[in-house]
C-alpha cells in the first residue's frame, strides 16, 4: 500500500514538472502580417525584365538637347514672326550652344522669310546646311605603309575611352588594330588602354611611365609591321596646352608616326560636348599644334548643349566624324548630320 502511495506521489510530482516546464515555454503570439498571395508569373518576370530588351535610340540619348527645343516645336506654322517668337528661337539657339553667328544667320533669315512650313522646318534646313562638309574616315595609307590615327585633346575630354570604342568596332569590322599607349604621363593611362585592348582582341604597345611618347609610337609601328597590323591607334597625353612641352610633344609624335612604316591619315581631336563653347576655345589652342582632320565629340548624352556640333564646324571648319553618346564599347558612333539634326529638333524617334 505504502508503494502504491509513494508511486502516486512520484507521478503527481513528475506531472506537476511537466505542466509548469510548458507553461515557461509558451510565448506572447508573434503577429505575422498577412501577406499578399505570391504571384504565380514571379519567375517569368525575373527571367525576361522586357524594359532590357530595346536599346536607347540615338534620338533618346540627345533628349537632354532636344527637350530645349520643346519651345521651339510649340511656334508652329508663321508667314511672320513676331519679335517675342524670334526672341524664343534666339534663346533656344543660344542656350544650345549653336553660337552667335549661326543663331543670326538663322534670325535673319526667319524675319526676312517667316517659317510657311513651322519654325522647326525652317531650323531643320538651316542647321543642316550649315553641316554639309565631307566626313569620310581614312583607314587606307599608301602602299606598304601602315595607316595610323592620332588622338589628341585636353584631360578628360575622353580620348583613351574613343579608342578603345574604335578598338572595339575596327576588331568587329575584321581589322587587326594595335593601340599605341602614347600617353605616358601617368600609368594609369596605359592600363586604361590595355584594359581596352583586352576587351577588344586589339594589340598594344606600352611603356614606364614618364617615357618618351615618341619612342612608344615608334616600336608600336615596328610591331604593327612584323603583326602585319591594319590600323594603329595612338593614344597622347591631355595636360593644358599652354605648356610649349605638349605643342613639342604633339609635334614629335606626329613626326614619327608619319615616317618610316607609318602614315597618320587621321588625327581625331577629341572635344567634350558638356564643356559647350569652351571646347572651342581649347579646339584652337590644338589646332596650332596638330594637323587636326576630324573632331571626335564626347558625352553628347550628358548635356543639353548639342548645338555646338554646329558651332564647331562653323567656326573651326573641321568636320565632326564621331559622337560619343555613351560609356560602352557600342556607344560611339559615326556622325550622321541628318540623323543629328532630327533627333535634335524631335522631329525623329
Ligand atoms: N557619358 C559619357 N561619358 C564618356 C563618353 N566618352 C568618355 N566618357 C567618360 O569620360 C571620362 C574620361 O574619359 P577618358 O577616356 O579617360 O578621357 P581622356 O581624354 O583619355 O583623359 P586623360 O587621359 O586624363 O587625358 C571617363 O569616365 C569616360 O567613361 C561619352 O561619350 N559619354
Ligand atoms: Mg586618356
Amino acid at each position: 500500500m505504502i508503494w502504491w502511495i509513494g508511486l502516486l506521489l512520484v507521478a503527481v510530482v513528475v506531472t506537476l514538472l511537466v505542466v509548469r516546464r510548458r507553461r515557461r515555454r509558451v510565448r506572447p503570439p508573434v503577429l505575422v502580417p498577412e501577406r499578399a498571395p505570391m504571384p504565380e508569373i514571379l519567375v517569368e518576370e525575373v527571367e525576361a525584365p522586357p524594359s532590357l530588351a530595346e536599346e536607347p535610340s540615338f534620338a533618346q540619348r540627345l533628349s537632354s538637347s532636344r527637350s530645349l527645343f520643346d519651345r521651339v516645336r510649340s511656334l508652329g506654322a508663321r508667314s511672320e514672326l513676331s519679335e517675342d517668337q524670334l526672341a524664343v528661337v534666339e534663346e533656344v539657339l543660344l542656350r544650345s550652344d549653336v553660337g552667335v553667328e549661326t543663331t543670326n544667320a538663322i534670325l535673319a533669315r526667319l524675319a526676312e522669310s517667316g517659317a510657311p512650313d513651322g519654325v522647326v522646318d525652317a531650323l531643320r534646313r538651316e542647321l543642316r546646311a550649315s553641316l554639309d562638309r565631307p566626313r569620310e574616315v581614312r583607314r587606307e595609307a599608301d602602299e606598304g605603309r601602315i595607316p595610323v590615327w592620332l588622338f589628341v585633346g585636353v584631360n578628360g575630354v575622353g580620348k583613351t575611352t574613343s579608342i578603345g570604342k574604335l578598338a572595339y568596332q575596327e576588331t568587329q569590322a575584321g581589322r587587326r588594330v594595335l593601340l599605341a599607349a602614347g600617353d605616358t604621363f601617368r600609368a594609369a593611362a596605359a592600363d586604361q588602354l590595355t584594359q581596352w585592348a583586352e576587351r577588344t582582341g586589339a594589340d598594344v604597345v606600352r611603356a614606364e611611365e614618364g617615357a618618351d611618347p615618341g619612342s612608344v609610337v615608334h616600336d608600336a609601328l615596328g610591331r604593327a609591321q612584323a603583326r602585319e597590323v591594319d590600323l594603329v591607334l595612338a593614344d597622347t597625353a591631355g595636360r593644358r596646352v599652354n605648356s610649349s612641352n605638349l605643342i613639342d610633344e604633339l609635334a614629335k609624335i606626329r613626326r614619327v608616326a608619319d615616317r618610316g612604316p607609318g602614315q597618320v591619315v587621321e588625327t581625331f581631336m577629341v572635344l567634350d560636348a558638356t564643356t559647350g563653347q569652351n571646347a572651342l576655345s581649347q579646339a584652337r589652342e590644338f589646332l596650332a599644334a596638330a594637323q587636326v582632320s576630324g573632331i571626335i565629340l564626347t558625352k553628347l548624352d550628358g548635356t543639353a548643349r548639342g548645338g555646338i556640333v554646329v558651332a564647331i564646324e562653323r567656326e573651326l571648319a573641321i568636320p565632326v566624324k564621331f559622337v560619343g553618346v555613351g560609356e560602352r564599347a557600342m556607344d560611339l558612333v559615326v556622325f550622321d548630320p541628318d540623323v543629328f539634326v532630327d533627333s535634335l529638333l524631335g522631329t525623329s524617334g
